[in-house]
């Protein structure tokens, strides 16, 4: 077995189901043996960015590791913006790039794609990764190989791996994974004990589930923990799309100010706010309409649970769950909720198009066909998202790069195989929009709704004396077919949902439904969080 193909076991080995990338001359040596082994399949996109949204949505949908294959500086350093979102949104996703040899490192000459030094990009990798590895020696390999996966599955983070291209076909044992850790029974037995008797001692117990409940694949037990409890559950913002397919008592999304206020008040008065996995960020907390003193929440996050004023280290959640469920007895009642409902029933008429109406719409189309797993960029398309039906969402919800969308989209049907709804805004697909052009070769036909008010409009209700927020017609919809797709556009309601229809019924090729919204016309969801952060700006203004 070569260096190359001991990785790509262990790729697999650790949950990666297929690789996304861009070769180039220090790659084509390790492409080479990924495509000629067939361990793992290969899907070529055509700009970094894209690569990396793509590998780090199949690791969200597929709850593996996603992989990003890159050449050495002009591709590795084009997909930092990428791997920096998974970091922040605790995406495990491996970075494989090719390197310089070790005789051309030798040369004294300056090498093309080299920044500052040979070793920049290792550096620059190191801020955005949690462990790093250049694969200069095969001897180390399979141990340097088997810690940085095992920290990238146990931290649900992103990692960086370099390949020399003078070292891919040299011999080298298999990679052997890495014991998992052990668990003090004791800490973790004191911990849940000290959790039940808050949760029990509270008035108004609520858990709101985060992304790392996705991340470390626990949704299942924790639709059940919830029913044991008989707590009310809510996700957080960027958790939103989790629980969606489980029986659990699910009231919604908390959005503060921008939520609905029924969601916002549960959590805002609760006296036992459990949050299970939850990034204590901006775009979760920073528009609460009451202050929510953490001290008096049960945070468990990044393997510690912290009350009060302790913390116990070295509680994986997938521990702390398991030992939740361990301590509380099956339920006998089943604890339903009323869940705020979801608009339904378009009207499809002459009038022109709110993002509202898109949401309506797409609730019609799943009542009718089926839940669809949407992939969201940011801007007014992930809010609008928030008044979508419960279904599997992948969204920049914390990070909030754009360009996720469409290149996410297409790594949740090469993962799951299932056919993804994406949302992006024109100033998002203007980014990586034009990866639909690689639908045709992997069979991929994503439904995309692109919402086009010619601006950026996210930006203009901040700042609306800036013209440089105006946008151009581009015609998005005609250029689907030269890139293997379909392209409507439309402007009316009913336009919208004879699209719609279209779309759904027509499979083999991407759809693409060009939604013209007048400019300042915003979902209610936006219009909320603008207007919650000119109030609180306002307020600290004095
Ligand atoms: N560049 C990248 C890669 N990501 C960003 N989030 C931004 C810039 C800043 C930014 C926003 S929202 C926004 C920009 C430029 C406009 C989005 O325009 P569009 O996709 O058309 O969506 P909409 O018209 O619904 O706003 C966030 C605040 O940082
Ligand atoms: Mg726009």
């Amino acid at each position: 077995m070569n260096l190359t193909e001991s990785l790509l076991h262990a790729l697999v080995d650790h949950g990666a189901r297929q690789i996304f990338g861009i070769p180039g001359d220090f790659a084509l040596p390790y492409f080479r043996i990924i495509e000629q082994t067939g361990i793992l399949p290969l899907h070529t996109l055509s700009h970094e960015p894209g690569v990396g949204f793509a590998a780090d949505a199949a690791a969200r949908v597929q709850g593996g590791i996603g992989v990003a294959a890159v050449t050495y500086g002009a591709g590795a350093l084009n997909m930092i913006n990428a791997v920096a979102a998974a970091y922040a949104e605790k995406s495990p996703l491996v970075v494989l790039s090719g390197g310089p040899g070790l005789g051309e490192s030798q040369s004294g000459l300056l090498l093309h794609h080299q920044a500052k030094t040979l070793d920049s990009q290792f550096r620059i990798f190191q801020e955005i990764t949690c462990d790093q590895v250049r694969l200069d020696d095969a001897a180390r390999a399979p141990a340097d190989i088997a810690r940085v996966l095992g920290n990238c599955v146990r931290n649900s983070l992103p990692v960086y791996i370099e390949i020399p291209r003078d070292m891919v076909a040299r011999p080298c044992a298999p990679v052997l994974r890495e014991a998992p850790r052990a668990v003090d029974a004791d800490a973790l037995a004191a911990c849940v004990d000290e959790i039940l008797g808050r949760l029990r001692a509270a008035r108004a117990p609520v858990l709101m589930a985060g992304i790392e409940v996705r991340r470390f694949g626990l949704e299942d037990k924790v639709a059940e923990l919830s029913r044991r409890l008989g707590i009310p559950v809510v996700t957080s913002f960027m958790g939103r799309g989790l629980l969606a397919d489980h029986d659990a008592p699910l009231m919604g999304t908390y959005m503060g100010l921008a939520g609905l206020p029924e969601v916002s008040a549960l959590v805002e008065d609760s006296d036992g706010l459990f949050l299970l996995g939850v990034i204590i960020s901006d775009t979760n907390f920073a528009v609460s309409g009451k202050h929510i003193d953490l001290r008096r929440t049960i945070q468990a996050l990044e393997a510690r649970v912290t009350m009060g004023y302790h913390t116990y280290a070295d509680i994986p959640l997938d521990a702390l769950v398991d030992g939740l469920l361990a301590r509380v007895a099956p339920a006998e009642a089943h604890f339903g909720v009323d869940r705020p409902a979801f608009p339904h029933g378009l009207l499809a008429d002459e009038a022109t198009i709110a993002p509202a109406d898109i949401a309506c719409a797409v609730n019609d189309l799943m009542a009718a066909h089926g839940k669809l797993p949407i992939a969201s960029d940011m801007g007014d398309c992930l809010f609008t998202a928030m008044d979508i039906e419960h279904t599997a969402l992948v969204a920049p919800g914390y990070y909030a790069t754009m360009g996720f969308g469409v290149p996410a989209g297409l790594g949740v049907q090469a993962a799951t195989g299932q056919r993804p709804l994406i949302l992006v805004g024109d100033g998002a697909f203007q980014m990586t929009g034009w990866e639909l052009g690689n639908c045709r070769r992997y069979g991929w036909d994503p439904i995309v709704l692109l919402f086009n008010n010619a601006s950026w409009e996210m930006l203009r209700t901040f700042q609306p004396e800036s013209g440089f927020n105006d946008l151009d017609d581009w015609g998005f919809a005609q250029m689907a077919a030269g890139m293997g797709g379909d392209g409507v556009r439309v402007r009316t309601r009913a336009e919208l949902k004879a699209a719609l229809d279209k779309a759904i019924a027509t499979r083999g090729r991407f759809q693409l439904i060009e939604v013209m919204i007048p400019r300042g016309v915003l979902s209610e969801s936006l219009s909320r969080f603008v207007n919650a952060v000119k109030r609180l700006n306002a307020a600290k203004a004095g």
